[in-house]
């Protein structure tokens, strides 16, 4: 066996679930292929490839080594041809557990305005960041005291719209998959009667609260520095004067909606807090009322941090509605709810975020109220419909992912699990395997079954991502980056330096770098972590 040949047969570096679909990807025209005991090198199962195709997005010819028939747990690789070798891996029932878990925990590792103690952070430790009210861009003798929260990502901005994407994935992967939350963090308000997640969204949720205008019940699109710190500063030495931006109609919108769907979820837990989520749903809706046409935002000119600029903002409004009902069942908002649900130009199976009607549309299928029978099953069947288009599309690819290859674009990762997402929300909705099966596989290319190899949570798999665009990983003197971090992925859209220089002319599944410079291909952030959680949510 060549050692260059090893790890060029793709595999999950995790390892396989012992009863799930296992696909090596083999470089070449295929053939026969063999699964090998890795400590004595006797192959215990063989089989033939599938027909090799020409895959567009990674640019490589490829073909399939399927050996889910195998399912004795043990550590093995994959061999075939001259000397291609897989890099070793388990079949083992409990794979995903530590990774699910440090997914989950890096959203304690986002947090803002508290010190991360050793106790929880480990070497990851820091002083308390971003304290001071920030000054009211257009109003500067107004301050908005909104400390805590998470950051968004590599930089140190907190901005509302993408907070409610993530804590939205994590409410909905409690809805979905209570028991995988049973397991503590542990985090400091850990104790014995609310989950982990609860509490961590909650963190967020209460700095969301405080970007709410309690003047008229809109909701400040973001709070920043004015321009992004340097590359290794940590967030305590990060002093820069903070500002809050312009109210916007889609920070509201999905405010609303997180909101209410945060009251009905808190509900059981801490009554007081519920009724506090539901009264700032109510009040962020009355702003929506007034305003019924707003710009879309954008940036004021002295401010470069992340824009979030999104024109349409029905779809936020669409879910909010769907969840203003489901937590209250009032019929304006069913009545509100009904009559966007007619409107074409919304996109009602999105997971993104800037477009959030998935939600809503999953929302109002998932909800106990008296329902519009006939718009349930429209909706119902649209998103069997686009889960099927997902898996149209993973069954034309070498890798088995829904992604054509134009959607490898800036967080190409996260459309990976939101596709994976929808497919199990799809799963649930359906009597079909079908959906699960190719979820599963967009699992196993996060963590190595794709065409650089790579594992793209940092601290997971034989070759994880190691230099994330993320300044406390890169300012703090630790060596290894902050744990179950999800790298962006794959853009083909050469945006940034270091892309430009030596991505040019990449396929786009390959068009990535693992450098702290390539934000725009190895930035991390807590919306694309979170519907990773979601994903894993389903596999342990
Ligand atoms: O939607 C279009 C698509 O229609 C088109 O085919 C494709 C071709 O380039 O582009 C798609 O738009 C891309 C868009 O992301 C999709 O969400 C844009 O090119 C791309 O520039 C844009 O990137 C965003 C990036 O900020 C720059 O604005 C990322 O989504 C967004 O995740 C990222 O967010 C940043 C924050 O601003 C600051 N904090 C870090 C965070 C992550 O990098
Ligand atoms: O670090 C910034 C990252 O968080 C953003 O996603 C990205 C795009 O807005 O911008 C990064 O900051 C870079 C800036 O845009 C240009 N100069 C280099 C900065 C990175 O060090
Ligand atoms: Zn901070």
């Amino acid at each position: 066996m060549s050692m260059e040949q090893q790890g060029c047969i793709a595999v999950n570096q995790l390892g396989y679930r012992r009863r799930d679909a296992k696909i090596a990807i083999i470089p070449g025209q295929g053939g026969s292929f063999r699964l090998v005991n890795n400590e004595s090198g006797e192959p215990v199962w063989q089989g033939e490839t599938s027909a090799a195709v020409e895959d567009k997005a990674s640019g490589e010819t490829v073909s399939r080594g399927d050996f889910s028939a195998w399912e004795q747990p043990g550590t093995y690789r994959i061999e075939s041809g001259e000397g291609q070798t897989s890099y070793p891996f388990v079949i083992s029932d409990s794979v995903y557990q530590e990774a699910h878990h440090a997914l989950l925990k890096t959203f304690y590792y986002f947090r803002c305005g508290m010190e991360l103690e050793e106790r929880y952070a480990g070497s990851w430790k820091h002083a308390a960041c971003h304290q001071m009210p920030a000054i009211v861009h257009g109003d500067e003798s107004r301050r908005v005291d909104a400390w805590g929260g998470w950051h968004d990502a590599g930089d140190y901005g907190k901005y509302v719209v993408p907070g409610a994407k993530a804590v939205a994935d994590l409410l909905l992967a409690y809805e979905y998959y209570p028991h995988a939350f049973e397991r503590l963090l542990p985090l400091p308000e850990s104790n014995d009667v609310i989950p982990d997640v609860l509490h961590e969204c909650r963190y967020e949720l209460e700095w969301m609260q405080r970007m709410q205008d309690n003047e008229n019940g809109g909701v400040f699109h973001k709070l920043t520095t004015l321009n992004f710190p340097g590359p290794d500063i940590m967030p305590e030495d990060d002093t820069a004067e903070l500002y809050v931006s312009p109210i916007s109609a889609t920070a509201t919108g999905c405010f609303a909606a997180v909101m209410a769907k945060a009251a009905r979820i808190y509900a059981a837990v801490d009554a007081s807090f519920a009724a506090g989520c539901l009264n700032a749903a109510e009040q962020a809706w009355a702003w929506l009322a007034i305003y019924p046409e707003y710009p879309g935002f954008r940036n004021p000119p002295e401010i470069t941090t992340g824009e979030y600029g999104d024109e349409q903002d029905a779809d936020e409004r669409y879910w909010a509605a769907a969840e203003l009902y489901r937590t209250t069942g009032e019929g304006r908002y069913h009545q509100a709810f009904r009559q966007m649900a007619e409107q074409d130009t919304i996109n009602k199976y999105e997971l993104g975020w800037a477009d959030m009607g998935g939600y809503g549309t999953i929302s109002y299928l998932m909800s106990e109220r008296e329902r519009d029978s006939g718009l349930a099953a429209r909706l119902k069947a649209g998103l069997l419909q686009r889960a099927n288009e997902l898996a149209a599309v993973s069954d034309q690819d070498g890798y088995g992912i829904s992604l054509r290859p134009e959607q490898y674009i800036w967080g190409s990762n996260m459309l990976v699990m939101n596709h994976a997402m929808l497919m199990l929300v799809a799963d649930r909705l359906s009597d079909s395997t079908a959906y699960m099966r190719r979820a599963i596989e967009h699992v196993h290319y996060l963590f190595g079954a794709n065409v650089l190899g790579k594992s793209y949570v940092t601290g997971f798999g034989i070759k994880p991502i190691l230099h994330p665009h993320h300044r406390p990983s890169e300012g703090d003197g630790v060596e290894e980056p902050v744990p179950g971090l999800l790298s962006g992925g794959p853009n083909q859209g050469l945006q940034d330096d270091y892309a430009r220089e030596h991505l040019t002319g990449r396929a786009p599944a390959a068009s990535f770098a693992d450098i702290m410079e390539s934000y725009s291909t190895n930035e991390v952030t807590i919306y694309w972590n979170s519907p990773a959680v979601f994903v894993l949510s389903h596999c342990i």
